[in-house]
């Protein structure tokens, strides 16, 4: 299976690091604090993300894989032979839905992963291999805006830009502009987007939802701090902060924030920095909006990506829009 496997890390670049580490100065020493949801996923925190995705309260990959699994076979046979590149790729379940539609219609597979835990995506990129003996896979370790800048040349009739489960909700409206002149500078006319967003419903379901009762999202949230002790050899005792997650109505978005349970001083050597809580502070990690299908059709529209079909859940929960340059 090695000639079928290209995997390419733009991680570690100097560059790269140089650039994240001012992110992270500026992102804990202004008021209020928030970082990239990027850091959420070194390898243990994606395997903590895939067990979120099968929490009882967790109902977006749940609702995306069935409404996948109904239609798949429709968005194979309306894109035709492409290769499929996916943006935050993790375990690439749900792909595997897509990938075998494909298969069934005996169109050639070649797949391109992206995601920043380079340790998962060769453990996925290396299963895919076995699962499916006729693939190719040439995965890119790499946060999402390098990688579009990176991606290798199409061997195939057409591709297909995957961003399924919803991490569109991760980018604020300045972040979501900026993502899509990217988007639609990379692709070549005719090529396809393929997107999953979750959609707006009640408080008390997505609060639950980031709120869960086994405590699985909380210790995903936390996590993070570990992954900067590691990352920046900071201090943060992860004893002395507290998750805590909710639905902000106005801005339609979750927020998941860590509270700090003291005043207290983080040393981050590597940066030469300090980030001082005082008790109560938070660090906001992540924002989740919440979507409205018209609306995020008329958004791709303004972008220059015209929908071909969207479905949804009976309970429109979640919704996936095919969408063509
Ligand atoms: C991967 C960004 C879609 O926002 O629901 C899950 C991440 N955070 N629980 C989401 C997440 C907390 C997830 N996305």
């Amino acid at each position: 299976s090695q000639n079928r496997l290209t995997l390419e890390q733009f991680l570690n670049t100097q560059a790269i690091s140089h650039a994240e580490g001012l992110e992270v100065i500026q992102g804990l020493t202004q008021n209020p604090k928030t970082l990239p949801p990027k850091y959420f996923y070194d390898s243990k925190g994606s395997h903590l993300f895939e067990q979120i995705c099968q929490l009882p309260e967790y109902y977006p990959t749940r609702t995306e894989t069935a409404i996948l699994k109904q239609y798949a076979s429709e968005i194979a046979q309306l894109t035709g032979p492409c290769e499929l590149v996916e943006l935050g790729s993790g375990s690439s379940t749900k792909t595997r839905i897509l990938l075998d539609a494909y298969q069934k219609l005996e169109f050639p597979l070649r797949y391109i992963p992206i995601d920043v835990s380079a340790g998962m995506l060769e453990d996925t990129a290396q299963k895919l291999l076995t699962e499916y003996p006729s693939l190719q896979v040439h995965a890119l370790a790499s946060t999402y805006e390098v990688a579009l800048t990176k991606l290798p040349p199409t061997k195939m009739p057409t591709r297909m830009l995957c961003f399924i489960g919803s991490t569109l909700g991760n980018l604020d409206l300045d972040e979501c502009d900026r993502f899509f002149s990217q988007v639609t500078d990379t692709l070549t006319e005719g090529e396809y987007f393929l997107l999953g967003v979750d959609l707006q419903k009640p408080k008390e379901i997505l609060e639950a939802a980031y709120n869960d009762a086994q405590g699985i999202t909380a210790e995903f949230n936390l996590n993070l701090l570990n992954h900067l002790n590691r990352r920046f050899q900071a201090n943060f005792d992860l004893s002395l902060f507290e998750h805590w997650a909710f639905y902000n109505e106005d801005a339609r978005q979750i927020e998941m924030h860590l509270r700090s349970l003291k005043d207290q001083v983080i040393h981050l050597r590597e940066l030469q920095i300090e980030a001082t809580f005082a008790a109560g502070e938070t660090l906001r990690t992540e924002i989740s909006r919440k979507f409205e299908l018209q609306q995020m059709q008329a958004y791709l529209q303004a972008k220059g990506l015209k929908t071909l079909k969207y479905w949804t859940d009976s309970r429109q929960w979640f919704g996936l829009i095919l969408a063509q340059l």
